[in-house]
Parts: C-alpha cells; structure tokens; sequence
C-alpha cells in the first residue's frame, strides 16, 4: 500500500484520456499488486480520467473515435477491477433480482455495467440485457426472469424518454400490478424526472443503487 502513489493514479487517469488500453492495464495490475484498494483504482483513476473526457468531448476539444479509445481502455482497466470489485461475495441471486439494461437508442454502457458490477458484488443476481434495449425486451426478459427490479440506464437527453416509454410497456404487461419496481438512472436523469415518468428508484450512482436496493428488499 505504502509504494502506491498518487502519480501512479494520475498516470492512469492520463493513460484513460489518453485512449491507452494496453498503459492501463499495466497499471491496474501494478496498483493492484501494490495493494490498493479496487475502489481508490476505480474512482481515483478510471473514473477521473473519464470525467476529463466527458468535459473535452462537451467542449469539442476531444471528438468521437478518441473517446471510443478512452471507453475500451477504461473497459479494460474495469475488467480487470470486476473480480476484485465482486469479491468475497457467497449466496450471490440471494438479495434479490435485477433485470438490467441501456435504453432504446443508447449505446452507453460504463456506468450500466458498474452498477451490474456492484449489485452483483451485493448479493443481487443481475440479468444483463446489455444496451439499446427496446421496451419489448425489458418486457419479455420480466416476463422470463420475473424480477423484484428492474434497471434502465440512460447517458443521452434523446433517449430518456424511452424510459418513460417502457415503463407504459411494462405497465401495459400488467408486469407492475405484481410489485415489479422500476429504477432508473444515468447522468442526464433527475429525481424530478424518475417520479414524472413514474419510476419507483432513482439513483444517482451504482453505490447508491446498491443502497436504495438493500433498504427495498429489507436488508
Ligand atoms: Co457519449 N455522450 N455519445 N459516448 N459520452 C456523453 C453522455 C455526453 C454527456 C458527452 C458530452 O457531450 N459532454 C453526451 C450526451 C449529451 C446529452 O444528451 N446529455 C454524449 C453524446 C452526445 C454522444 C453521442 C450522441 C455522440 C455522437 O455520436 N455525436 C453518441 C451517442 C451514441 C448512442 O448512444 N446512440 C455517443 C457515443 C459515445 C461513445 C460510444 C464514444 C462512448 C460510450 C462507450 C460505452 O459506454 N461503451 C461515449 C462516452 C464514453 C461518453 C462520456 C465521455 C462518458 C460516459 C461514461 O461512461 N461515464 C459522456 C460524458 C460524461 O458523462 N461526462 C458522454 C462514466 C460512467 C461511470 O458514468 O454512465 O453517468 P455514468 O454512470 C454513473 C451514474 O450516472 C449512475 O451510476 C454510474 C456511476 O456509478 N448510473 C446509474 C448510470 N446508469 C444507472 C442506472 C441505474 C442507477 C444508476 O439504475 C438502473
């Protein structure tokens, strides 16, 4: 622990902006090796690194393929944190299960899969339907799986409304009628935003997420 230092978490927070996928790895494995926590890693340097690209993509001093880079590298490093991330976890389903995806029309799925990542390291047994997932599929996967939860991520202002628009498709199921709760979140989703489209959670995180789900089923 005593040999990690802050410029190894800076390194890897540039290495993300940066797009280096193959830097990235290195240093996880490193600050890893070195006893770091997995979430100092995650929040201190994957995370960060991102938050820079996410301000130069809004100001146009970063353009699409560059922040595709970023995305697989960051994906990378977050691969390499999920085991550590999910540790030490027995009974896993046991809390409860989640069906979870990416809205219709979006892509975005970093923040989907953290919180995936942190239910999972929670108890909970997630069913992942991945991104651009239409209302008739969270349907069907409800129907299939018969969830106490399920999740919808959204990172564009375009696609909350797909939201709104599964959650008429759930309803219209009668899925909701047998205690089905819905959450929802992403950068761009308020609390204001999830109770008008009816939404059950809103969370602003993935710890959070953990967190409201704990407290709904009762642990
Ligand atoms: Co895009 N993108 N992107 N992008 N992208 C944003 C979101 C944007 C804010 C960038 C910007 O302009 N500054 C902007 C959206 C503006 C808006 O509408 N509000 C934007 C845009 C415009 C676009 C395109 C339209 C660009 C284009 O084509 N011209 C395009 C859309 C593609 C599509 O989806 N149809 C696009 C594409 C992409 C990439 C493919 C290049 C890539 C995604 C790769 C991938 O996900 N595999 C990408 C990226 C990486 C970003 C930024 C830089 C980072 C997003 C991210 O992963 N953040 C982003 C800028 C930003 O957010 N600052 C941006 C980290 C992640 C951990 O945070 O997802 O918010 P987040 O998740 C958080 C919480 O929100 C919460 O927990 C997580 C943290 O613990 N959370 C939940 C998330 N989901 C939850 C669900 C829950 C509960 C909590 O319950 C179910």
């Amino acid at each position: 622990m005593g040999g990690v230092k802050v410029a190894d978490l800076e390194r890897l927070a540039r290495a993300v902006i940066e797009g280096e996928a193959a830097t990235v790895k290195q240093l996880v494995e490193q600050a890893l090796s070195e006893g770091l926590a997995a979430d100092t890693i995650l929040q201190e340097g994957l995370l960060k690194g991102l938050g820079v690209v996410g301000e130069k993509f809004g100001k146009q001093e970063m353009f699409l393929p560059e922040v595709m880079m970023s995305a697989k590298a960051m994906q990378a490093g977050l691969e390499l944190l999920r085991p550590h991330l999910e540790a030490g976890q027995s009974g896993a389903g046991l809390r409860g299960k989640v069906v979870l995806g990416t809205v219709e029309g979006d892509i975005h799925d970093i923040g989907k899969n953290l919180v995936a990542m942190m239910l999972t390291a929670n108890g909970f047994q997630v069913i992942d339907l991945g991104v651009n997932v239409k209302p008739e599929d969270f349907v069907l996967a409800c129907q299939e799986h018969q969830p106490q939860f399920v999740g919808m991520s959204a990172l564009l202002n375009t696609t909350m409304p797909a939201m709104a628009r599964t959650i008429t498709a759930l309803e219209a199921a009668g899925l909701r009628n047998g205690g089905l709760q819905v959450m929802v979140g992403g950068a761009p989703v308020t609390p204001e935003f999830a109770s008008r489209i009816g939404a059950d959670i809103y969370a602003d995180d993935a710890l959070e997420a953990v967190r409201l789900l704990r407290k709904a089923v009762g642990w």
